[in-house]
């Protein structure tokens, strides 16, 4: 293993980073974390005496904790998080920009002593299987020690990562301190130049966890354009199919959107030999392979899920992953000491405390637990994890599925033409806003990829390294696009969705086998109604019909609302979009 003393190492930088770090950040300690249990179970045992966190019933969630955040501090804060390029144009139009300079010197000050009093956790992580030549090292400079418990359950963390720099001599650094809290004093900035990111104010995941959007997502994207590969905000499946054969499939969901859910999916059609493997539900690392297919892998090694809306209904493998060894953070706590949300059981139990630490009063209309609260549990523990999902290749991927939360206009399923069209169809998905992020829910917005706020660079650049990525993989994966929400008249869901959706991931898996009946629209193949399993579920022919349905009408508003947003991405969007967009229009009449 290597350690700190061995000199002259490839650790020199590392060390002199971490000097650095402490010089401006003041701490009164510095620690170097092992990734050891005995080192988990020493802070978060520290954070519970403090009354920082709170150990759930040990009899019923054994080795769990409750963490309770700032109350503003609850989401991702996407009008506080920049991209620092020189070039403005870098950053394009899905971005906030700020100058290297700048950004330096605005957060320097915030920086400036921000660790007084308080001890400074190094942390060297993996993104990726250790053997992996794909994995990638980050060192996360912390002042929060719920953020290192985090880590640790989210990433390989400590001796594994710092070998892995040793004999590299590479890693990307992250510095990262809870400052005050205050939002006005919150900032989120990454450097891609120097794979660096500074994160100040804000303890939430997504903000604070460095390894998971900043660095395998923004600064990840902008590595794997220069490399040649893609870093993508999407969960990995495997299909498993009556013969044993498994067909793996990535798809993209915009935050809070089902992807936990469709990841870990408990398949209803079992008994016929369809079953689901989880291998990741948040974020894909994809590389061609010698074999011409496109191959990926999951960066992380844990789950950091939405908890509101989970049940033993709806996803019942994250119930079982989340019984033991998890933090929850900002989940309501029962009398009994177990975790609650909304959606858990019908009502709430008597004698809860909300997340905010107070009683909760049933007849309140605020909810109890909040609608981003959150569980952090191990990947290892999910029942349905594939035997594949720590393969150092990672697994070859047959389709991918993009995804929206649309009342109106998109079908239940259709599938693009081609590379190209999947591409169109990527980027110009929309979505309805959810709490995943601070700002109003509920709004349409356009969300390329599921990556508008995980970009790391121009969105028309990236649009430009999706198309480029086609002419490089000989043997490219089908692409799809998905609607699980779709509302009748009355507002009403009308397709079952959760575990149902296998029913449309055989669909998918029955066309990329070649078989599979579809029809051809003006947006894609659509599946002809005899071509879905539908068997057992409770819906007629016309509803059917209306789930599949393509109104012309309502498309060319769409088709009008995408030139809208084509409009804004700018100068680099590429030219075969806007030929795409065409293709829609023409075919639309
Ligand atoms: C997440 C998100 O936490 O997308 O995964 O917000
Ligand atoms: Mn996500």
């Amino acid at each position: 293993m290597a350690t700190l003393s061995d000199s002259p190492s490839k650790l020199d930088h590392l060390k002199s980073w971490v000097e650095e770090c402490a010089a401006l950040t003041k701490p009164d300690r510095v620690r170097w974390c092992d990734g050891s249990e005995a080192e988990y179970d020493a802070i978060a045992a520290e954070l519970v005496r403090q009354g920082e966190l709170t150990r759930l019933n040990d009899e019923l969630y054994p080795n769990c904790l409750l963490s309770r955040s700032d109350p503003s501090d609850v989401a991702r804060t996407e009008h506080l998080t920049y991209i620092c390029t020189p070039d403005k144009e870098d950053a394009g139009y899905t971005n906030n920009w700020m100058s290297p300079d700048e950004a330096r010197a605005r957060a320097t000050p915030l920086f400036d002593g921000t660790m007084r009093g308080r001890t400074m956790y190094v942390v060297p992580y993996l993104m990726g299987t250790p053997s992996s030549p794909f994995a990638k090292a980050g060192v996360e400079i912390t002042d929060s020690p719920y953020v290192v418990l985090n880590m640790r359950i989210m990433t390989r963390m400590g001796a594994v990562a710092l070998d892995h720099i040793a004999r590299t001599g590479e890693f990307a650094p992250g510095l990262h301190s809870l400052g005050d809290l205050d939002p006005e004093r919150r900032l989120i900035l990454h450097f891609p130049e120097e794979n660096l990111v500074w994160s100040v104010g804000s303890g939430y995941g997504g903000n604070a966890l460095l390894g998971k959007k900043c660095l395998a997502l923004r600064l990840a994207s902008t590595m794997a354009r220069r490399e040649g590969w893609l870093a993508e905000h999407m969960l990995i499946l495997g299909l498993e199919d009556p013969s044993g054969n498994v067909t793996y499939m990535t798809g993209a969901f915009p935050s809070a959107c089902g992807k936990t859910n469709l990841a870990m999916l408990v398949s209803p059609l079992a008994e016929q030999g369809y079953r689901v493997w989880t291998v990741g539900d948040d974020i894909a690392w994809m590389r061609v392979g010698p074999d011409g297919r496109l191959w990926a892998m999951n960066p992380e090694a844990g789950f950091f899920g939405v908890a509101p809306g989970t049940n033993e209904q709806t996803n019942p493998n994250a119930m079982a992953t989340l019984r033991g060894n998890s933090i929850f953070t900002n989940v309501a706590l029962t009398a009994e000491g177990t975790p609650w949300w909304e959606g858990l059981t019908d009502a709430p139990p008597d004698g809860l405390i909300d997340w905010r630490g107070q009683t909760y009063d049933a007849a309140s209309k605020s909810p109890a637990a909040h609608p981003n609260s959150r569980f952090t549990s191990p990947a290892r523990q999910c029942p349905g994890i594939s035997p594949h999902w720590e393969d150092p290749r990672g697994v070859p991927i047959s389709a991918i599925i993009f995804g929206g939360r649309r009342a109106r206009v998109a079908p239940l399923v259709y599938q693009s033409f081609d590379w190209r069209h999947g591409t169109f169809v990527g980027a110009s998905m929309a979505s309805e806003t959810t709490a995943a992020a601070t700002g109003k829910v509920g709004v349409v917005r356009r969300d390329p990829m599921a990556m508008r706020p995980f970009i790391g660079y121009n969105a028309g650049d990236y649009f430009g390294h999706w198309l480029e990525m086609g002419q490089r993989i000989p043997n490219p994966p089908a692409i799809f696009h998905v609607n699980w929400f779709r509302r009748d008249a009355e507002g009403k869901f009308m397709w079952p969705g959760f575990g149902q959706n296998v029913r449309v991931l055989r669909w998918m898996l029955d066309r990329v086998s070649g078989r599979g009946g579809a029809r051809e629209t003006a947006i894609g193949y659509v599946p002809t109604p005899d071509a879905l399993d539908l068997d057992g579920l409770d819906l007629t022919p016309a509803a059917v019909e209306a789930l599949l349905h393509v109104d012309h009408a309502e498309w060319r508003d769409e088709a009008q609302n995408i030139g809208a947003f084509f409009d804004k991405i700018g100068p680099r969007l590429p030219a075969a979009l806007r030929q795409e967009l065409d293709g829609l229009r023409q075919r639309l009449g």
